[in-house]
């Protein structure tokens, strides 16, 4: 969604939040500073223990690749701190991980603050990886995707693949031709609010193509008053506006909360994890228009629930 939309809804979403907060001033429930509904996990720990490192990020074409909110400075941006990070279009990901494993408590284990708002959730499927081989690093064999509200629903597109192509111009904006397959063809449309090129050109070996295979989630897409939004998905996905994400105290809120239990391996069966290594966020909607643009997850830090 493009940026001067996104400023001024986010305005209106912050008065009518601040309205809503000061009508619990009295400490009453609500306000998402009163104990939460999660048994077991508190996501109010006051002592946030942020992303110590990202191994990876590789984002599909977007309106904000190759800025601020979509390049190297961007990944440094959530390391210990929150900040933001575009995972671009379908299938663009990140990986990273904590300076601990982050153990499977009762309830919640991590949260994922994104940017959503009420008329913008762009839901991001998250895994999670255990190190088995001690290596260091997060290997094929190793995931388990976090089952979300949609997990299993004849409406997800399981092994979803598509292909970007980088434009020959990439000295300006153009459109992203991409390919599917199922068949399908189109492009990441460009909108008149990001000049630069959205093909990632800071990626190791500078690809002449991109591509990502992934679950695709249906839109989620409707217009109200004349106006593209994003609807919430259920739960267990990032930057998505779902019930739990206005829980928390000034760290945690404004994140999706997320629980190892629901792990699945590659055949859906559920997995019984103690701990895990990595985490990999990905977006999991295939949606653009001229107006907003594409659909992108955005990720603003993350906090294990491990405590100390
Ligand atoms: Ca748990
Ligand atoms: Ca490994
Ligand atoms: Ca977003």
């Amino acid at each position: 969604m493009n940026r001067v939309i996104r400023f001024f809804i986010a305005l209106l979403c912050s008065f009518f939040i601040f309205t809503a907060c000061s009508k619990d001033d009295g400490g009453t429930e609500g306000n998402g500073n009163t104990d939460n509904d999660m048994p077991g996990t508190s996501v109010e720990d006051n002592t946030p223990r942020w992303i110590s490192e990202v191994l990876e990020y590789c984002p599909a074409p977007g309106q904000f690749i190759n800025t601020g909110s979509g390049n190297e400075t961007a990944v440094q941006s959530i390391i210990g701190k929150k900040g933001l990070l575009s995972l671009g279009g379908f299938g663009g990901y990140v990986i990273f991980r904590f300076d601990h494993a982050v153990i499977n408590q009762d309830g919640y284990d991590f949260v994922i603050l994104g940017n959503a708002f009420g008329e913008s959730s762009e839901p991001g499927i998250v895994s999670v990886a255990i190190d088995k081989n001690g290596n260091g690093k997060p290997d094929d064999d190793e995931w388990y995707e976090l089952k979300g509200s949609e997990y299993g629903k004849p409406s997800v597109t399981v092994g979803y693949t598509v292909t970007y192509i980088k434009p020959e111009d990439t000295n300006s904006a153009r459109n992203i031709e991409w390919t599917d397959n199922l068949g399908n063809s189109g492009v990441v449309t460009v909108n008149s609010f990001h000049t630069q090129c959205y093909f990632p050109l800071f990626l190791e070996g500078n690809p002449d193509r991109l591509v990502f295979t992934g679950s695709r989630l249906p839109d989620n897409v409707v217009v109200e008053n004349r106006m593209e939004v994003l609807k919430p998905v259920g739960w267990g996905y990032a930057d998505n506006y779902s019930e739990d994400y206005t829980e928390g105290d000034d760290n945690t809120k404004n994140s999706n909360k997320f629980d190892i239990a629901n792990a699945v391996d590659a055949s859906g069966n559920s997995v019984s994890l103690e701990k895990i290594d990595f985490v990999k966020v990905c977006t999991a909607l295939h949606w653009s228009s001229p107006v907003i643009g594409e659909a992108s997850t955005e990720i603003c830090g993350a906090i294990s629930l491990t405590p100390r």
